[in-house]
């Protein structure tokens, strides 16, 4: 991307965005600016991103960007008080083969993050996704699967005990009209049970790790959220130890704002639930030259904007995550081609209007 052509868009953006700011908030760039989003956020919330690496990352033509982009490292550990690893914690990373582990990347992150007085995110334990191939394709019976996963859970979550804040517990179990999905193979073979025996196990593994359910397309009201519901009651009257319900927030500008989150999030805090938003994005079909307008770009301000505002509405929205917060490693255009610019700032991490928009509003933010 040209930076002249960008530096234009910026100045025009930001005037747009002066527009929309004058609407429904006051802007305070004034109290905050040169500040990072985590030294002026409400002290019970944590400003959380990714962490870039493995997944789509093996596949592109740069080397590991936690580890070698270091002012990819400094943004990293000046902007954010959260960190979660993007694919290093996920089964086909951490537990390639039946009998070996590899830990060492998902270390190195813990590491980075206590010495830079970050919470870390855990992601994740039981997904229907990223599982390793003799998972996915060896023979068990179903005792073996059973303590397959169990192991699972105690060695990965034993091995970051008292040092993991939350823990992505159960991820995506339902489809969109919020019935189990069967990709899962632990639920296709053990049945839905096997989600309280997961939230059980890492609780047993871990007792201070805040356990979490955690999904996509849960940003507005429908069948997926009723099932959501359903499921935390039923947990909760069991007494299975399950803290948080979250919203990863994968938004696209094709389909309208999410203005429906604060009180899809309010439905979980009034169960006695914290809640989270956890990988936040907001893509944009590019125009030719792959330049957003002035116009994109401050929709998408406004739509992480209205993200965040869901989550400072609502009493136990503890962790606000946004999925990567550079272009450069956003898994946005590598899944959606005609789409991109889903992230707070550009591939050389110059800012753009969202990131000031979430920077405001955190500074004026009352909780
Ligand atoms: O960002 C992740 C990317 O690097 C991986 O290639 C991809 C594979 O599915 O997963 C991405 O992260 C996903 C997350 O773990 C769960 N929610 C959806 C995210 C975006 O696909």
């Amino acid at each position: 991307m040209l930076t002249s052509a960008r530096a234009v868009v910026a100045v025009l953006a930001t005037t747009a965005m002066l527009g929309y700011l004058a609407q429904p908030v006051q802007a305070h760039s004034g109290h905050s600016h040169g500040k990072s989003l985590r030294s002026v956020a409400p002290r019970d919330l944590r400003i959380g991103t990714a962490v870039a690496g493995g997944g789509h990352h093996l596949e592109q033509p740069y080397p590991d960007p936690f580890t070698y982009d270091r002012p990819y490292r400094k943004v990293l550990a000046k902007e954010f008080s959260s960190a979660s690893p993007e694919n290093q914690m996920k089964w086909e990373f951490i537990h390639p083969e039946r009998h070996r582990y590899n830990f060492g990347p998902a270390d190195a992150i813990v590491k980075f993050a206590r010495e830079n007085g970050q919470a870390v995110r855990g992601h994740t334990l039981l997904w229907h996704s990223q599982n390793p191939a003799w998972l996915n394709e060896g023979t068990f019976t179903k005792a073996e699967l059973r303590s397959i996963l169990k192991n699972h859970i105690f060695t990965v979550v034993g091995r970051y005990k008292g040092k993991i804040h939350q823990w992505d517990v159960a991820n995506e179990v339902f489809n969109e009209n919020g019935e189990y999905r069967q990709e899962n193979i632990f639920i296709r073979e053990l049945g839905p049970g096997i989600v309280a025996d997961a939230f059980r196990w890492a609780h047993q593994a871990d007792p201070r790790a805040q356990l979490f359910l955690n999904d996509y397309g849960v940003e507005w009201p429908g069948g997926k959220v009723d099932a959501y519901e359903a499921l935390a009651r039923q947990l909760l009257a069991e007494r299975v130890p399950l803290h948080g319900f979250a919203s990863q927030a994968h938004l696209s500008m094709r389909y309208g704002a999410p203005d429906q989150l604060r009180g899809v999030l309010q439905r979980f805090d009034d169960l006695g639930l914290k809640t989270a938003i956890t990988e936040l994005d907001v893509r944009m079909d590019l125009p030719s030259g792959g330049v957003p307008t002035a116009e994109q770009l401050a929709t998408q301000a406004s739509y992480y904007k209205t993200v965040l505002d869901a989550c400072l509405a609502v009493d136990d929205c503890n962790s606000f995550t946004i999925w990567g917060f550079t272009d450069k490693y956003s898994w946005v255009p590598v899944f959606f081609p005609a789409e991109g610019a889903a992230t707070v700032m550009w591939d050389d991490f110059g800012k753009k209007p969202a990131y000031y928009v979430l920077r405001d509003t955190l500074a004026g933010a009352r909780r």
